[in-house]
């Protein structure tokens, strides 16, 4: 699972040349220091990618930010970190979207089971204005979205039966994310569902407290739940983006060039883990079945038949977040689908 990457011709605009305007910054005391965290860990796509965008931030400033990368959970869960950056104790996170319902209810939608068919469609419709209005809802709660990063297709594991149908959820005593629509879904379709922070969940899985949970491969893989888990189906249930975020209180201490410069750079590694993510699937796949799992294709019928399900649950939600702000999304990813 070597991953080559290539870093070369990211960093553009790199005025070496100018009088070492490094220790410049730092002694005239100007230097911005931005601690950045993860919950993965530091073989995933996110975290090369996070890397991606410190480089190109501390290239492009010539040195005036500076910034420090975390991983798994180091300095917290998603939603820990995403409250820190409120309280501009911490500068960048990037959760998926499930948590960040917790702050802006409307951001459950991108987690409706089944929105997004495909990537590509994701892409068009976060790229898009859709997704930059949604950017834009953030900074009522002291957060700036910079970019739409991947987290992806999300898939169960669980250490009981393989999901070839709906009915193989009942009783499954799963590990969601702290989400309530995640919650009631999985309630719908006869699970028994435990929110909890993805820090704890390995240690959970491994204990039996809960039976399974759902991630994408790439998480699955290189987070080793395979040590823990013995079937994996492919549900791709959700799509879920991450959301790039800076503390809206640094963000604008920033300079305009500044703001530029890391919004840019966002854009830019997200690039990277989109990329990366995806070629790693099959590979990771793979690895998988590799490692002892049972890995089974879901069926089209069987997803079909969990859209039925969970559709009351998503009417209710549709009613809570605002029908027309549900239908815009629904609009996007049509239009993204006929292009
Ligand atoms: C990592 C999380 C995680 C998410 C989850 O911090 O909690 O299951 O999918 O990967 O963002």
């Amino acid at each position: 699972a070597m991953m080559v990457l290539v870093l070369a011709a990211c960093g553009g605009g790199n005025d070496e040349a100018s009088e070492g305007s490094a220790s410049e910054g730092e002694g005239s005391g100007e230097t911005k220091t931005i601690r950045a965290g993860i919950g993965l860990n530091d073989s995933h796509p996110q975290y090369l990618a996070l890397l991606e965008w410190k480089k190109i931030v501390e290239e492009k400033t010539d040195g005036a930010i500076k910034v420090e990368t975390y991983h798994s959970s180091q300095l917290g869960d998603d939603r820990a970190m995403t409250e820190a950056l409120q309280l501009g104790s911490q500068e960048v996170t990037i959760p998926s979207t499930a948590p960040i319902a917790n702050f802006v209810p409307e951001y459950s939608v991108f987690d409706f089971p089944f929105l997004f068919p495909n990537e590509q469609v994701a892409d068009k419709v976060l790229d898009g204005e859709v997704g930059q209005k949604f950017l834009d809802k953030l900074e009522d709660q002291n957060l700036v979205g910079l970019a739409y990063w991947e987290n992806g297709f999300r898939d169960v594991t669980n250490s009981e039966r393989a999901i070839e149908s709906a009915s193989d959820f009942e009783g499954l005593k799963l590990r969601t994310m702290e989400n309530d629509l995640h919650l009631d879904a999985f309630k719908a379709l006869g699970a028994n569902p435990t929110p909890m922070a993805f820090g704890e969940l390995f240690t959970a899985m491994q204990q039996g407290t809960v039976d399974g949970q759902e991630n994408p491969i790439p998480t699955i893989y290189l987070q080793g739940f395979y040590e823990v888990q013995d079937y994996v189906s492919t549900t791709h249930h959700i799509y879920s983006p991450f959301v790039f975020l800076m503390s809206k209180e640094f963000f604008d201490g920033l300079t305009e060039e500044q703001q530029t410069i890391v919004t840019e750079a966002a854009v830019e590694a997200g690039k990277m883990n989109r990329e990366l993510n995806r070629e790693a699937v099959a590979e990771y796949a793979d690895e998988l079945k590799a490692e002892g799992m049972n890995y089974n294709e879901v069926s089209p019928e069987a997803r079909a038949e969990m859209v039925k399900i969970v559709q009351p649950v998503l009417d209710e939600y549709a009613e809570k977040i605002g029908k027309e702000t549900v239908q815009e999304v629904y609009d996007a990813v049509a239009e993204a689908e006929a292009e």
